[in-house]
């Protein structure tokens, strides 16, 4: 039997279970559970199953131990701002509406009407997206009002996970930060805030950061798994968690490429400059207080929908082989605009764009990826200038993070456009910020600095430059 800590890592298409442990200086890992997460549709609003969710932790951790491991500690990780409210007696109020239900339409240019869009950004530094916590809770707060009032506790997704394990509730501090409603600087909840909107402040929990220590296992679920193990608070931000992974340098941009690509860099400090607010980037908390000073950008959400509109008749890596074969087709979308979040038909959509923009309509499989390959590298490198005005100064380095660092037609899109260096890897970088963060709780990592030259020395990077060094597709 092995001792080590398990991550559960929770994205919207998928969740797995990995078990990490330190041997010979390096960090181990190896995958004990993998399970499938979508919307489902409650209510006539697209949702999360948590209780499914819940059950696959609960296998998973059973798996953990079928395999030969004992875990010491347990961290969950997820998306971020959305969230989950209980009543007087810890019963469910809501259910976990998804960030992608259309019911947010329209409510932060209400919410702008009574505080302007300047002071929130100044107070809390976070990018606006319209799934905003903040403006599910306006949207509560407008059409079922009774619901808010009634409601005790306030629990992001991770926190109500966490809550399922030990029957303790907090609110982990960079989850909450994406709620916009945490201000930057006090890293509390923004009292003030949340008295103009009118919504409860009574239902927040008390903030805790990562590394911290939430309890133990309940006694039923110790009883049911045959041990008892800490629960702890990794970055419960998949992207905070992810970030850990990326080791420090300050001429390096980060991409971490998943359903959303998130590209962008650390700070120390956040940065609410006008350009920053104009060019909606984030300063979104990680651990120790560092701040992602990033971008959201559509992702490969865009190539799993064309998947799904196919009938999965086509791999990833056939979409990448297919892209990779078109060779005179250069139509690209705005993958930012909204109408991408969550269209009935995502091919429909991106042909639609094109015919309104007056360009070429993909119609093979083979054009339509290539037309969300290109596009979303167009958007990287919009954001990389981005970055580099606000910074004034040119980043060297971009390194990929998380699953679609294994996209290798991508990498090497993003060498050609950009003129950069790319670093690909570690592909798993969620899962192992979420267990550097556990194991440096557990004094068997000193710290960040100590955790990031580990995973530098663990895990093998693939570097790509540009084949063509004149020319980017810009
Ligand atoms: C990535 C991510 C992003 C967040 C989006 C919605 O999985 O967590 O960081 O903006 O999902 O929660």
């Amino acid at each position: 039997m092995l001792e080590c800590s398990l991550a559960v890592d929770i994205g919207a298409s998928s969740g797995k279970m990995l078990v990490g442990y330190i041997k010979n200086g390096k960090l181990r890992l190896q995958e004990v559970h993998r399970f499938e997460n979508r919307l489902i549709k409650r209510d006539k609003h697209f949702c999360w199953d948590l209780q499914s969710l819940f059950s696959e932790i609960v296998t998973g951790i059973h798996a953990s131990r079928d395999q030969g491991f004992v875990p010491q500690s347990i961290g969950i990780d997820t998306w971020a701002v959305d969230f989950v409210l209980l009543g007087e007696n810890d019963e469910l109020l809501t259910d976990a509406v998804s960030y992608r239900d259309p019911r947010t339409d329209g409510m932060m240019e209400e919410v702008f009407q009574q505080i302007s869009k300047e002071r929130l950004y100044l107070e809390t530094g976070i990018q606006f997206q319209k799934f905003n916590t903040i403006y599910q809770l306006y949207y509560l707060k407008k059409n079922h009002p009774e619901i808010l009032d009634k409601a005790k506790s306030f629990l992001m997704i991770p926190d109500y996970l966490n809550y399922l394990l030990t029957g303790n509730k907090t609110n982990e501090y960079t989850n909450a930060t994406s709620t916009q409603l945490v201000n930057a600087f006090t890293k509390k909840w923004d009292r003030e805030l949340l008295d103009q909107l009118g919504i409860n402040k009574e239902m927040f929990q008390e903030i805790l950061p990562p590394k911290s220590t939430l309890g133990n296992l309940k006694p039923e679920l110790s009883r049911e798994f045959g041990f008892d193990m800490k629960v702890l608070l990794p970055a419960t931000h998949d992207t905070g968690s992810a970030v850990v992974s990326v080791p420090e340098s300050n001429d390096t941009i980060y991409i971490s490429s998943g359903t959303w690509s998130l590209i962008g860099v650390e700070n120390n400090f956040p940065i609410c400059v006008t350009k920053a607010l104009d060019y909606n980037f984030t300063n979104e908390g990680g651990i120790d207080y560092r701040f992602r000073f990033l971008k959201n950008i559509m992702g490969l959400w865009m190539i799993q929908e064309v998947k799904r509109n196919y009938h999965n008749r086509y791999t990833f890596a056939d979409f990448a082989e297919m892209a990779d074969q078109v060779d005179d087709f250069h139509s690209t979308v705005n993958v930012d605009d909204d109408r991408f979040l969550k269209p009935k038909n995502m091919i429909e959509e991106i042909q639609k764009y094109c015919r309104e923009t007056n360009q070429t309509v993909p119609e093979t499989s083979g054009e339509v990826a290539k037309c969300v390959f290109d596009s979303l590298s167009v958007s990287y490198q919009t954001a990389i200038d981005q970055i580099e005005e606000v910074y004034e100064k040119e980043f060297k380095k971009i390194n990929v993070i998380g699953g679609g660092s294994q996209n290798e037609m991508l990498n090497q899109l993003i060498a050609d456009t950009t003129q950069k260096e790319v670093i690909a890897g570690p592909f798993e970088a969620t899962a192992i910020g979420n267990l550097a963060s556990q194991l440096i709780s557990l004094g068997e990592i000193e710290n960040l600095n100590e955790a990031r030259q580990i995973v530098k020395n663990s895990f093998e990077m693939k570097v790509f430059r540009s084949k063509n060094k004149t020319e980017g597709l810009k």
